[in-house]
């Protein structure tokens, strides 16, 4: 079909009358309901269908003009994308916000009642999902063409809930009431296979080859989201596969009357797209998490060489056409799923195709923990994926004679840099694989990047010092302040134009205001109503009070020790010791609410018992009457994308205490910093960058540095020094040890004041009175209302560099080299 008669797409008339003829139509004819009868639901599913229907004009134009100019592409593999809501952000992107608003209230509809109806997916667990969602919306803001593949979860990370201040997970089942955003495509399910065994063959030619011989399968359906670009950018496309059955049901079978036999192939396929990590201390736990990391860049793979590349594509060309970002480890089996496919499916020779391989994919490595780094023993892989199993040999083996001639007198390092760990047990090290294979490596902040050379991947970059980069990580200005920080970002517009939406530097044009005592009082007014608007949301989410004339410190992250929130803990229990025990009045402390946000691993004992112990203290010290409106502790359940958009707006502290050197980046520090809160920081991963560029009068820095923290645990770390030399925290700790935040009972958190006192892995006693320190610099800069304000204004203006648009830039520069591509008109 030339240009000329190629259909047109249908479009959709913007004005008021439109869209509510539109929504009514909706309501009418996909929800089957009238206005006078419908459900909120019914009315927020036929919302967000029209709105959907909005933006499927650019969609179609798209994927068209993609078709047409094979344009090169980035492929975003991720297990998590953490989308947040999605109302808010479609209507951003299509326009409509006043025409939506109008019509709705002309038919006498709540916007803001819609809006609360939408259930979060839970498509991911922290920062690392949540920047694949970041990034995606900057790739169809800048219009480079890009799609996101993942899992569709069904029931995604799970629901946190508190039992007497304890972690209960309960399952997250946010499809229950529909999903307005996905398009199922049943039709176009891919075949994805595992376990059986390989064997050798000869071909026509008689050529000795070797195939897999699978013995089991199941089906990956996809299910595709829009993307969409703010203002007229493109509507990339995100694709999350979930996982059904070949043959879900045995009629034989349940007429026999075994109906739980019936569906059992059925169930077995289903659990491959059930839950986001699904618990791993088990070995079945273990096994399906490598079968989702399958299922996943296995449906990917063959959905983009079988779907969108045309047919008659030269495959010796894909390197032009698309490079596989690796988002961590975890797609990693992507690179001899694409050998395999090269090889056994395509007939080519080994060196071409692993000549091409190589060219296709670029790792993000986001951690420095060892334990982060995946490593998948032979036994499970060579089981689950044994031509893969055969493929990473040889692999390594090349590499590893590439090794020895490059290194003939080191035998020793070519064993450390070999992908197949011998101890403890045989296994394949992922991120080993992926450096092999990746055109580029790169972390996630200038200082991770760094270490990642130095330190974890040392021997690799010494190798291949030109494969290392960084690329910092960035924050979506859209979501995370034009649509969570509306009072702000007025502001903003109203002080500099609205350029910064797509161009974040422009916030550098704010600076000169923070010597504006009106501008000030604006800001401060707008920080003010967003706390009331948090204090309204957190009463009626979780029945939590808190005070709006306060100083509101907020740590939301992961829970884990290395963010040391028991750190934060420490500073929050000595303050109180030394009120109830008169050491200080309460009337010279700070009003401070202390808001946490942070779900623990499932399996991870230690990061519930912190859980359980931050509620314990936040119930003595929020019953404390002494201490009304003054001290709180605020800690809700189930923290998600929707709960920081309202209390990230809020804090006026942003708390960014990671042991140095622990920390790949942090995203929750930028946006923090976006909304005119200071930091008060260690010097790790983005950290770094902050304070510089906020300057370190505007930045609370505290704590050891990296190598000061190398040092210590070179030496030997003895937390118990700390323990008996510093009388404030031997007072803290001995009052949560005395069992007076557990009824008396001292067994309770008994286990975590021991791992501080005996093992305290991540520091946090040796950097207990640097913090609070630091803590008292901050309430003497709160004091001085005026000053704090300056500094903020500061902070917003000087936080540009962290749009994740400069992050897709640097990607696109140093890694992907693909370019923009609009849409068609
Ligand atoms: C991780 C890192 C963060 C990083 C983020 C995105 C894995 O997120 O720990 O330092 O900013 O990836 O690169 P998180 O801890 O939030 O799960």
């Amino acid at each position: 079909m030339t240009a000329e008669t190629t259909p047109p797409i249908a479009t959709r008339e913007h004005t008021v009358d439109g869209f509510v003829r539109e929504f009514l139509r909706e309501l009418n004819f996909g929800q089957g309901v009238d206005l006078t009868r419908a459900s909120v639901n019914d009315k927020y599913l036929a919302m967000a269908r029209t709105v959907r229907h909005y933006l499927m004009t650019r969609w179609l134009s798209t994927l068209r003009s993609q078709a047409k100019l094979q344009a090169k592409s980035v492929a975003y593999l991720s297990a998590e994308f953490l989308l947040g809501r999605q109302l808010d952000n479609a209507l951003l992107a299509s326009g409509l916000e006043d025409i939506v608003s109008e019509g709705l209230e002309s038919l006498g509809i709540d916007l803001e009642e819609l809006r609360q109806a939408e259930i979060e997916p839970g498509l991911g667990n922290g920062g690392l999902g949540r920047l694949a969602a970041c990034f995606i919306d900057s790739l169809a803001t800048m219009n480079v063409p890009s799609i996101g593949y993942g899992i569709r979860y069904e029931y995604g990370i799970f629901k946190q809930t508190f039992v007497d201040g304890w972690q209960v997970e309960k399952p997250d089942d946010w499809l229950r009431l529909g999903s307005p955003w996905e398009f199922p495509h049943p039709e176009a399910a891919v075949k994805v296979n595992f376990g059986g065994h390989v064997e050798q063959y000869q071909d026509d030619d008689g050529v000795v080859k070797r195939r897999w011989v699978p013995g089991w399968s199941v089906l990956g359906v996809p299910y595709n989201y829009m993307v969409p670009g703010y203002d007229e950018g493109r509507v990339n496309t995100l694709r999350l596969w979930s996982a059904r059955a070949t043959r879900a049901f045995d009629l034989e079978i349940f007429n026999s009357g075994d109906y739980a036999e019936a569906v059992r192939a059925q169930t077995f396929a289903e659990n491959i797209s059930k839950v986001l990590y699904p618990e791993d201390s088990t070995p079945q736990g273990k096994e399906l998490r490598l079968q989702q990391q399958y299922f996943f860049v296995a449906c990917s793979i063959k959905d983009f060489v079988d779907q969108v590349l045309p047919q008659d594509f030269d495959l010796h060309k894909l390197p032009d056409r698309i490079v596989f970002q690796l988002n961590d480890t975890h797609p990693v089996i992507a690179v001899p799923e694409l050998m395999r496919v090269l090889v056994d499916e395509k007939g080519w020779d080994w060196d071409e195709a692993w000549a091409v391989t190589k060219q296709c994919f670029a790792y993000t490595c986001h951690t420095l923990l060892p334990e982060a780094l995946e490593v998948w023993p032979v036994d499970l892989l060579g089981r689950l994926l044994p031509r893969h199993l055969e493929i990473i040999y040889r692999i390594n083996d090349e590499f590893l004679a590439e090794l020895r001639v490059a290194y003939p007198h080191d035998e020793l390092r070519v064993r450390r840099m070999s992908i197949i760990a011998e101890y403890p047990v045989r296994a394949v090290r992922m991120a080993y694989l992926a450096t092999v294979a990746g055109t580029k490596v790169n972390g996630v902040a200038a200082l991770h990047s760094q270490l990642l050379r130095d330190k974890v991947l040392d021997d690799f970059a010494g190798y291949w010092p030109e494969k290392f980069t960084n690329v910092t990580n960035g924050v979506t200005p859209r979501r995370f302040l034009k649509l969570s920080n509306p009072g702000l970002s007025g502001l903003i517009t109203e002080a500099i134009g609205d350029g910064w939406v797509t161009d974040l530097d422009q916030l550098k044009g704010l600076e000169p205001l923070a010597d504006d005592a009106e501008f000030r009082r604006r800001f401060r007014e707008i920080k003010y109503a967003n706390k009331l608007r948090i204090a309204s949301v957190l009463e009626q989410r979780d029945g939590i009070v808190v005070n709006p004339d306060t100083l509101f410190d907020v740590m939301v992250k992961r829970l884990h020790e290395y963010k040391r929130q028991t750190l934060k803990l420490l500073h929050i229990v000595s303050l109180y010791e030394k009120i109830t025990t008169g050491k200080i009045a309460v009337a010279d402390v700070t009003p401070r609410t202390f808001a946490f946000g942070a779900k623990a691993a499932p399996g991870y004992v230690l990061a519930k018992q912190i859980i359980a112990l931050i509620n314990a203290v936040g119930r003595t010290i929020n019953d404390d009457p002494a201490l009304e409106g003054r001290l709180r502790i605020a800690f809700p359940a189930n923290y998600n994308v929707t709960l920081a958009e309202t209390l990230i707006p809020a804090a006026d502290l942003s708390e960014q205490i990671s042991l140095a050197g622990k920390e790949a980046s942090g995203t929750g520090n930028m946006k923090f910093m976006l909304n005119g809160a200071l930091t008060i920081g260690t010097d790790d991963g983005a950290n770094v960058e902050i304070r510089e560029l906020v300057g370190d009068e505007n930045f609370f820095l505290f704590g050891l540095t990296e190598p000061q923290v190398a040092e210590v645990v070179e030496r030997g770390y003895h937390p118990s020094a700390y323990y008996e030399t510093n009388l404030d925290l031997r007072n803290a700790l001995d009052l949560i040890a005395s069992g007076a935040f557990s009824g008396g009972d001292r067994a309770t958190f008994e286990p975590i004041v021991s791992n501080l006192l005996n093992e305290d892995r991540f520091l946090a006693l040796a950097d207990f009175q640097a913090y609070v320190d630091a803590q008292a610099r901050v309430d003497v800069a709160y004091a001085d209302s005026e000053d704090w304000t300056r500094r903020a204004v500061l902070n917003v203006a000087r936080g540009g560099f962290f749009s994740s648009d400069r992050s897709m830039r640097d990607y696109i520069d140093r890694i992907w080299h693909t370019y923009p591509v609009a849409p068609e008109a």
